[in-house]
């Protein structure tokens, strides 16, 4: 008698190599990754393909790809359980890539808000690689057949444009991909900036003070929260609309101390902002604290790191290069 397994579900996601993760990367995404891997059949990767659409400097870029997955490695993703892997190790992305931007329009593409953001930001090098940005980012999730993909809010839209562009050649030629979802967290799905609750929190803006580094040392850590912009008034209370500095904050602190928003309110009332700040400090200090240290023991062991990036590369092409061959044949390119 055969015994029936089903087959679990699929996930994907990945972050920019463009620099350390940040605590907004952490609690919007990474945490959900581990969380979910106990359940599906998960791929994370590191996109440094992505994070030349701005410019990188080339020995920067090599540093913070291995140091990244050794940070993933640290933050409880198993490389046995999970497939950890570096985009441009596995060719199928920039293959599928090329072909999925021959059905992604140009007026779609321009209405992407990362793209205007970014374009903004980088007004001396608005190249073509931030425009199909999100057409790569497709390749990545519709390769793997995935079924979720775990993300902050922000990426919201691009999550959007991959079911479009993936619903769109389906039209065209019969069923080949998976429609994902997005799977963004209740709680921390947009972690505003320290100093400027106003902007999400992000690496790029790491010089404005309000942005938290997972290996950040806990005193500078402590002194970001300490500095923190609240709002008017004294009273720890959730209201984004009007409190969007103390809203902030008491997310983080949700997060990270494992309690609800009105567990948290009731905890300071009548506390003033004083205290409040410094727990949430403390909070953060301690959720980072292991990741830290194992992420610097990790990122010292090159070899480790090159065995975990060789057999994570071979176990995503396996899956990648069998959708890229159907894709092919169903195009009516000549197979090899
Ligand atoms: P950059 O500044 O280079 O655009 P970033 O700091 O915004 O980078 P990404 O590498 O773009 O970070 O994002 C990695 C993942 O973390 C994505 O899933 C994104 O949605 C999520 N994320 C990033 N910043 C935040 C944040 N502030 N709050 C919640 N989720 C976030
Ligand atoms: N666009 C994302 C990074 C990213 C990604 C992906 C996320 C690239 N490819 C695939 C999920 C799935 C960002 O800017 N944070």
């Amino acid at each position: 008698m055969t015994v029936e397994t089903a087959k679990k579900k699929v996930i994907l996601s990945g972050i920019q190599s463009s620099g350390a993760l940040t605590l907004g990367s952490y609690i919007g995404a990474i945490r959900n990754w581990v969380e979910l891997s106990e359940e599906y059949d998960c791929y994370y990767c590191i996109v440094d393909m992505h994070a030349i659409t701005v410019r990188q400097d080339p020995e920067t870029l090599r540093r913070n790809t291995l140091e990244q997955l050794a940070q993933y490695v640290a933050a409880g993703l198993d490389p046995k359980r999970n497939v950890l892997f570096v985009q441009s190790h596995v060719p199928s992305h920039a293959q599928l890539g090329w072909v999925l931007g021959c059905y992604a329009m140009f007026g779609e593409l321009s209405r992407m808000t990362q793209f205007k953001e970014k374009s903004a930001k980088n007004a001396g090098n608005i190249n073509a690689g931030l425009f199909t940005y999100p057409v790569l980012m497709a390749a990545d999730i519709l390769l793997y057949q995935a079924d979720l993909v775990p993300v902050g809010d922000d990426q919201r839209q691009h999550l959007e444009i991959t079911r479009d562009i993936a619903m769109r050649f389906n039209g065209i030629y019969g069923e080949t991909f998976k429609i994902p979802e997005a799977h963004i967290p209740k709680l921390g799905a947009r972690v505003m900036d320290l100093q400027s609750p106003g902007n999400k929190m992000s690496k790029s803006e790491a010089a404005s003070g309000g942005c938290v580094g997972i290996m950040d040392k806990p005193e500078d850590i402590m002194r970001a929260f300490k500095r923190a912009v609240t709002d008017s008034g004294s009273e720890v209370r959730f209201d984004p609309e009007t409190k969007p500095g103390v809203s902030n904050l008491m997310q983080i602190y949700a997060v990270c101390a494992n309690k609800t928003l009105p567990e948290v309110e009731r905890e300071f009332s009548g506390r003033g902002y004083g205290d409040f700040k410094r727990s949430v400090g403390e909070a953060v200090i301690e959720t980072l604290r292991p990741i830290r240290e194992d992420a610097s023991r990790l990122a010292g062991d090159r070899a480790l790191l090159a065995e975990i990036c060789a057999d994570g590369a071979e176990r995503a092409s396996l899956a990648a290069e069998r959708t890229l061959r159907n894709v092919y044949d169903k195009l009516g390119f000549v197979l090899k």
